[in-house]
């Protein structure tokens, strides 16, 4: 028989053990009703007479996922997670922890405050708090150092990294390794905790080992290499408290935990969180995807090749083609090189390589080879001829069902749907270079696709371990559409008085991981050039036009791949061009523009309310489904500060009205550029919110 303490936690006792059972689906959240029936579950068997000893374990996947991160930032209902650890950690009989799949931050916390822990083999452990910008806030910064010791504490607690089983079992994290269902395993270790074979104690009561010298050189670390955070910094000082008395730690702990609560970048980070995970909600959930084991590259550059590698990391056989064997030569030199850096980076052995490129990699200059191919994917120039008779081929050569994918960035998927037979098999699917390593997949939804499609190009950038958000068509889709526009004020600053450089600084400095003119240089400013040559006819007269970047790419240059851009490369590292300066100063005295000096704050301001103005248009086109899939976007293909949570949430945290503001001000600069959404004044005029629209 069972006692329900809670919604989610139960306890039964079964001769003579006390077995608390958590279940919360999906991943046993530390919420406040599992925290309640925790505590109280405890007391309860700690209260029964007949039992002498007690074991928690989960059931579903997970032991505890952690705290209820979507408790964060509302006032906290008692009991705290670190009172419910105090309660296990207090209880007079023992306490075993069956730690099995996720077991992380508070889930962790309480696995240490029981007397002892066993470990499932598919356990995932570890601090990730300061990924959501905060700190182990029950106990992790004091118990671990008593368990484990301060520099392991500080590793996994400033880093978030996850660990196994057996890596938990070495640092001292976990008693034992222990195979079975979680319940059968928390009946024989109480078993065993009681008959002393495996040992027991308050983890509260053990000594910490002072080590100033390591909390130091972590100080010194994080404060070079993690400056623009707040949370890892935290868990230093919180650690340090660990030679305090545990009382006293306790409560230092929780003191800092709170100050990362009130934190911005808690904010931003979660949101981050969830972003991650609300792309996932699509209209077309419900539709079954077909199944993909072949697919078809056409096209060995940089994309097709990154497109192939990440195919065969994930175990999908791939046919590349090319026009002619050199440029097969060059796509398999390419997918190679990719592959040795997966092996270097250890996600790949040097075995598992080999067989991959000689089993599931086939190259040809033949498309007739695609007929058997699941999904082909289109990765050639961006020209829309080209791209329209690689379609009307492939509708003659694929077989019934297959998926037909354009990696377009910015045209048109139903033109190019139009040439075919089956433009319900026609989806874009927009990779980011390179694009075995970039997150992001834009699954681009044409007016004709089919559900099942769309389905499909989820299921497979899930198993390509993309990020996948869905975006309707328009000229650059969600982020290329945003970013062609907020490009323009780059320019514009740069013309009315900024550097190249200091508005890559501004930029770096708001935690881009780089700025828009060094993107520009990495990515090769050949790109954008043949993007404004194609848009020159439908460009209006009233817009201001900067020719900067079109005579940097007349002379040639077309950053890195050049040697030089907007920057020179080779020798000592990028510097500034000083012949780009000089075309600088003459646009500057041809167009008669006065220059003036900009603050990085008013760098910012402008670039962040340009990307904001555009992401509302696309949002209120009905291009991104919410503003969470817009921050998506950012997040994971354009290098948004993660702790900034993407234009959206940067939006609400400025607010509507300050942006109208904004704009209206820079509107007497430019009226033509700077234009109001009629969303976000609307938003300003009823005190809304992006959040709401989620
Ligand atoms: C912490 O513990 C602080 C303490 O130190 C101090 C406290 C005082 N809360 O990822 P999935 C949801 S900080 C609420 O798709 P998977 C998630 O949103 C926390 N909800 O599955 C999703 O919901 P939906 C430290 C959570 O199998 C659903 O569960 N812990 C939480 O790919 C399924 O998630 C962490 O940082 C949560 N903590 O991966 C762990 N976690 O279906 C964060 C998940 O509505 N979580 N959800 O979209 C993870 O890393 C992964 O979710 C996990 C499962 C590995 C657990």
């Amino acid at each position: 028989m069972s006692t329900q303490t809670s919604d989610t936690v139960s306890y039964s006792v079964e001769e003579g053990i006390g077995l608390i059972a958590l279940n919360h689906p999906p991943v046993n959240a530390a919420s406040q009703d599992l925290r309640v029936g925790l505590a109280a579950a405890v007391r309860g068997l700690e209260a029964e007479a007949g039992v002498a000893a007690i074991a928690i374990y989960g059931e579903g996947g997970a032991f505890i996922a952690g705290a209820d991160i979507r408790e964060f930032g509302k006032p906290v209902v008692a009991p705290t997670l670190p009172d419910v650890c105090l309660v296990i950690e207090g209880c007079c009989k023992p306490v075993v922890a069956v730690m099995h799949g996720p077991t992380l931050g508070g889930g962790l916390e309480v696995a240490i405050s029981a007397h002892a822990r066993v470990a499932l083999p598919g356990l995932q452990t570890g601090f990730p708090e300061v990924t959501l910008g905060v700190l182990p806030g029950a106990g992790g910064t004091q118990r671990g150092p008593r368990l484990i010791g301060i520099s392991a504490t500080l590793d996994l607690a400033t880093t978030g990294r996850r660990i196994g089983a057996e890596e938990a079992l070495a640092l001292g994290l976990v008693d034992r390794i222990a195979e079975g269902e979680p319940r059968q395993v928390a009946i024989t270790v109480a078993r065993e905790a009681l008959a002393g074979t495996l040992k027991t104690r308050a983890t509260g009561d053990l000594p910490v080992t002072p080590d100033q010298a390591v909390l130091d050189d972590m100080a010194a670390k994080l404060a070079r290499t993690q400056g623009h955070l707040f949370s890892p910094h935290k868990v230093v000082e919180a650690v340090a408290g660990s030679m305090l008395p545990l009382i006293g730690g306790l409560a230092q702990e929780r003191a800092l935990f709170a100050e990362c609560i009130e934190s911005p970048q808690r904010a931003g980070l979660i949101h981050a969180f969830f972003a991650e995970r609300a792309v996932l909600k699509i209209p077309e959930k419900g539709a079954t995807a077909r199944t993909v084991q072949a697919i078809g590259v056409i096209g060995g550059g940089t994309m097709g090749s990154g497109i192939a590698t990440a195919a065969l990391l994930a175990g999908l056989r791939v046919t590349m083609a090319e026009r002619d064997s050199d440029a097969l030569d060059r796509g398999r030199a390419t997918i190679e090189k990719n592959l040795e850096g997966a092996v270097k980076r250890g996600k790949l052995s040097a075995q598992k390589r080999d067989t991959m490129l000689a089993q599931a990699l086939v190259t040809t200059t033949d498309l007739g080879d695609f007929a058997q191919a699941d999904l082909v994917i289109e990765a050639v120039f961006e020209d829309m001829e080209v791209k329209r008779d690689i379609f009307r081929q492939l509708d003659g050569i694929c077989k019934p069902g297959a998926v037909l994918a354009t990696n377009t960035s910015y045209l048109d998927v139903n033109e190019i749907a139009a040439v075919t037979g089956r433009p319900g098999d026609v989806i874009g699917l927009h990779f980011f270079s390179p694009a075995h390593i970039m997150r992001l997949l834009e699954v681009v939804v044409a007016d004709a696709t089919a559900p099942e499609v769309v389905a499909t190009g989820f299921a497979l950038g899930k198993r390509l371990r993309k990020v996948c958000v869905r975006a309707g068509v328009c000229d650059g889709f969600i982020g290329n559409r945003v970013l062609s526009h907020y490009r323009k004020v780059t320019d514009y600053l740069v013309m009315d008085g900024c550097s190249p450089a200091q508005v890559d600084r501004a930029i770096k400095g708001f935690g881009f991981a780089m700025g828009p003119f060094s993107v520009l240089d990495l990515a090769g400013l050949d790109i954008g050039w043949v993007t404004r040559k194609r848009l020159a006819p439908t460009r209006s007269p009233d817009e201001r036009y900067v020719e900067v970047a079109d005579r940097i790419c007349e002379a040639g240059w077309f950053g890195r791949k050049t040697g030089r851009g907007y920057y020179l490369y080779g020798g000592d590292g990028p510097v500034e061009n000083p012949d780009v300066l000089a075309i600088i100063e003459e646009e500057r005295a041809k167009t008669g523009v006065e220059v003036r000096a900009f603050s990085d704050e008013d760098i910012v301001e402008r670039y962040m309310t340009a990307m904001v103005s555009e992401a509302v248009r696309v949002l209120a086109d009905g291009i991104a489904l919410r503003p969470i899939d817009i921050d998506a976007v950012f997040l994971f293909g354009y290098g948004f500060p993660r702790h900034r949570g993407g234009p959206m949430h940067y939006a609400d945290c400025v607010g509507a009205a300050a942006l109208v503001a904004r704009i209206e001000r820079y509107a007497g600069e430019d009226a033509f550029y700077w234009q109001v959404p009629p969303m976000l004044r609307q938003m300003a005029e009823t005190g809304g919110r992006f959040a709401d629209l989620n």
